[in-house]
């Protein structure tokens, strides 16, 4: 009687476990997938693909070129379209100089505006720049409508120039 009730006491152990474990994996599996739909990844929704042909280029001044104060820099692009930031829009983007910039920003994000991250929302293809004596490199990257580098990112050479 005892023995009965011992190993009954264990089958029914052994079974909740079983159902707690088979509980746990369930609710576990339906989280992920709550969690996958919930949030997506940023890549999946705010990259943006450009042709493999677009190309970013610095038109002038030219690499190693001497310029004084304030000079003018202009921004080439083909293969894609310029829009304004905010618009969304397939194969267009809006220019960003990068001065002085040693190491490249995430291009998966958006590029944080600083004094060396010079964003053109408003869909400019040129500007003025006044920068100490000495000098500097030069370099734009396209961004998104968000100001997301594409997918793969249009970055143009980095150039150098001398400010007298
Ligand atoms: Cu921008």
């Amino acid at each position: 009687m005892s023995v009965l009730s011992s190993v009954t006491h264990r089958l029914l152990t052994v079974n909740t476990v079983k159902i707690i474990q088979r509980s746990f994996l369930t609710c576990l599996l339906c989280l992920t997938c709550l969690l996958g739909l919930m949030v997506p990844p940023a890549s999946a929704t705010d990259l943006s693909p450009a042709p493999e042909t677009a190309k970013a280029y610095i038109i002038t001044p030219s690499n190693g070129e001497t310029v004084k104060p304030p000079f003018t820099v202009q921004f080439g692009l083909s293969g894609m379209g310029i829009a304004p930031a905010g618009v969304d829009r397939p194969n267009t983007g809006h220019h960003h100089l990068l001065i002085d910039i040693d190491q490249l920003p995430s291009l998966t994000e958006p590029l944080q505006g600083s004094e060396q991250v010079l964003h053109y929302g408003a869909g400019q293809t040129e500007t003025q720049l006044t920068l100490a004596p000495g000098e500097h490199t030069l370099q734009l990257v396209l961004g998104n409508y968000s100001h997301i580098p594409h997918d793969q990112p249009v970055l143009s050479e980095k150039i150098t120039v001398t400010v007298e």
